[in-house]
């Protein structure tokens, strides 16, 4: 078995990972035999990419003929409203029930071992461990890392590997993978949407999906309560112009507290981020949502005078230039003061 822990990255340029890590990751999965115990796993509080590179994987797999392929997430088993439709949900099992000690474990979307929560373990309790990902400050936590930074989505990686594999892509794998593309690149309106992000969704579209149902169905469905709590929110937001050397800070936050008010669960809040961001006067903009009576799930966004990774990482947690996150304690100010202590160096030199 191929191992290339030891050096997350090395090599790792515009054209993603090397041809030997590629190689290496078609190894781990056709060394899996028919009744080998294959267990997908992705970051807590799933996006579309994460569900989507990974059900979409797993189908794959099945179609391959592996049996026991389930796919799991920590933290509580619901699967957010917006992808209740994804093709492969019945690979879901809750964390609780996963096999310990399965023969190959497979990583979609998580960027650092702490976004697995209690699925951590299973990277060194699993015969093996392939992580699929493309965030950047990704440090290569697996058996075979196949993280390309260069790649819009995880589902980019993922379907690279599938077709590799001899998968075909039918429509129940593309609607999972158009999902996850979708969503990672904001429907095609961030900078990593390339040409080949434009070319991999017109395979997937070939195949017979519906990009209008899933679009509605994704991101333009939301109960009532949710529009509300929108309005609260965002009716809090500040703006502070000096913040990051003037380039401007926008953020808002959200409670538990708000969300029993209006009956809501915590993946609505999940496109808060995206009507903030649209703030002219600021760069950098934040939404900082409670988890716990002490945790907050941080979203940060920038557009392009500050890289929010920077800040990101320095406070735990990881993610892109211009689309970042991490885990903050303690209050909703004090969590905002860590950020706002950050900025500056986080600011790209010239912009
Ligand atoms: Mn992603």
């Amino acid at each position: 078995m191929t191992s290339t822990a030891s050096a997350p990255l090395a090599g790792a340029t515009e054209a993603g990972p090397a041809e030997r890590d590629w190689a290496a990751a078609e190894a781990l999965l056709r060394a899996v035999p028919p009744t080998g115990r294959v267990l997908l796993i992705c970051h807590i509080n799933p996006d579309g990419d994460a569900l989507g590179s990974m059900l979409g994987f797993g189908l794959g797999l099945r179609q391959l003929g592996v049996q026991h392929v389930r796919a799991t997430f920590p933290g509580p088993p619901e699967v957010p409203e917006p992808f209740r439709g994804l093709p492969g949900l019945d690979l879901l099992v809750p964390a609780h029930a996963t096999d310990p000690a399965p023969d190959l474990v497979i990583c979609f979307d998580a960027a650092s071992e702490s976004r697995l929560g209690e699925l951590a373990g299973r990277l060194s309790t699993a015969g093996a461990a392939l992580v699929l990902d493309h965030h950047a400050s990704n440090p290569g936590f697996g058996t075979v890392n196949l993280v390309d930074p260069s790649a819009a989505a995880t589902s980019v990686v993922a379907e690279r590997l599938l077709t590799r594999l001899g998968v075909v892509v039918d429509a129940a794998i593309a609607e999972c993978l158009y999902v996850a593309l979708t969503t990672d690149t904001g429907s095609f309106r961030f900078e990593a949407t390339t040409p080949a992000v434009h070319q991999l969704a017109a395979r997937l579209l070939a195949t017979g999906i519906s990009p209008g149902d899933i679009s509605r169905r994704v991101f333009d469905t939301r109960p009532f309560g949710a529009v509300r709590l929108f309005g609260e929110v965002l009716g809090r937001a500040r703006l502070e112009p000096a913040a990051a050397g003037g380039r401007g800070l926008v953020w808002t936050f959200a409670t538990l507290d708000d969300l029993a008010r209006h009956d809501q669960r915590p993946y609505v809040l999940e496109a808060l981020i995206d009507s903030v961001r649209c703030t002219a006067e600021a760069d950098v903009a934040c939404v900082v949502k409670q988890g716990t009576a002490t945790e907050w799930a941080v979203s940060m966004r920038s557009k392009g005078a500050v890289d929010v990774s920077r800040v990101a990482v320095a406070l735990g947690g990881g993610g892109h230039r211009f689309a970042a996150g991490f885990t903050g304690r303690g209050t909703v100010e004090q969590v905002v003061d860590s950020i706002r202590a950050q900025l500056d160096a986080a600011v790209i030199p010239g912009r």
